[in-house]
């Protein structure tokens, strides 16, 4: 395709995306989730028109009812004329298998309401990394006019911690009964809360896990100077909705009274700016090695014929270079 009949195509569906025109939204998700010819011209074309949507970041383990919060979330920004976007990062682990179908289910009770657009982002089969994409997918739900995009992830590995980087206000969700989960946790977790909910209070702990996240707080204290909220909660009944968005309304007032906002995300782009410079640069080193040379020189080096230090030097030299 010549490089102007490309653009044409950009064009249009940026501005049909721009009208909140839902199939416009999932042909641009696709363009830059499969890296489809164009996607970055997109992007480019897209960046300048957001800003606007508020993230929300969800995160806990598998099964906390994180689906199901979500679920309840979306309802009650619909009843306030609020227009969503949900992003749920598909699971990848085996135990939590039949969790992606539950929430398509569930998807299917909003598809009569174009105010609600859901996305699943599969782990398997992106290409470049699910941090990656899941943040393009915020920047074209943004740019779409959503007001409000709520991300659900699984808290337990490294991606995960990147993909809640994206979002202006993270929520941890908790569950009782996870014996002394709530010291396993990752550090990083704890770090990134911004409002604790501990979901599942029908069920005996509950208090426990919340004693549990207060003692953790009285050790470290967060450098902005706020203390994160905890909300208790039983997603399931819908009981304890209304006050999980209260609170992420309090933090959000909170961040502007301090001036918190452009700064938070100044820290944000900090690190995506990082790992997008690292993804750029390693994709031009692979180029430059070609198609089954790493084989060959991790060979050389296994067997000791080449040393690694300046192999490597080498080969970011020659990248450079290109
Ligand atoms: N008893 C009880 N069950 C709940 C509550 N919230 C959710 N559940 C149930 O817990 C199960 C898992 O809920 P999901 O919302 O799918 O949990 P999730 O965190 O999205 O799960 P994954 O996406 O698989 O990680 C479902 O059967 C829910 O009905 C709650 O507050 N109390
Ligand atoms: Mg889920």
């Amino acid at each position: 395709m010549n490089r102007e009949l490309q653009s044409v195509i950009d064009q249009s569906v940026i501005d049909s995306l721009r009208t909140g025109d839902v199939r416009a939204l999932a042909r641009a998700i696709s363009t830059i989730e499969n890296r489809l010819p164009g996607w970055a011209d997109l992007l480019k074309a897209l960046f300048p028109h957001t800003g606007h949507a508020r993230v929300i970041g969800l995160t806990g383990a598998p099964g906390a009812g994180k689906s199901t919060l979500v679920d309840h979330l979306a309802r009650l920004y619909r009843k306030q004329k609020r227009t969503v976007g949900i992003i749920a990062v598909d699971p990848t682990s085996p135990y939590t298998g039949g969790a992606i179908l539950g929430d398509r289910i569930r998807m299917q009770e909003h598809f009569s309401d174009p105010g609600i657009y859901i996305r699943s982002m599969a782990t398997r089969g992106s290409l470049g990394g699910l941090a990656r994409t899941t943040a393009d997918a915020t920047t074209v739900l943004d740019a779409s006019g959503r007001d409000v995009i709520l991300i659900e992830t699984v808290g337990v590995g490294q991606d995960e911690v990147d993909i809640v980087r994206l979002a202006d206000i993270t929520v941890v969700i908790l569950v009782p009964g996870m014996g002394d989960d709530v010291q396993t946790i990752k550090a990083g977790i704890m770090e990134i809360a911004d409002i604790f909910v501990i979901n599942k209070s029908d069920h005996e702990g509950a208090e426990r896990v919340e004693r549990e996240i207060r003692a953790l707080q009285t050790l470290a204290v967060r450098h902005d100077g706020w203390t994160p909220p905890i909300v208790k909660t039983v997603a399931s009944d819908g009981k304890g909705i209304e006050e999980v968005a209260a609170t992420i309304a309090d933090y959000e007032a909170y961040l502007q009274k301090e001036n918190r906002v452009l700064q938070k995300s100044v820290e944000n782009w900090q690190q995506r700016l990082v790992e997008m410079l690292r993804d750029a640069m390693l994709e031009k080193a692979r180029a430059q090695l070609g198609d089954g040379n790493l084989a060959k020189f991790a060979a050389e080096v296994a067997e000791h014929k080449r040393d690694p230090y300046t192999l490597v030097e080498e080969i970011a030299a020659q990248a450079r270079n290109t």
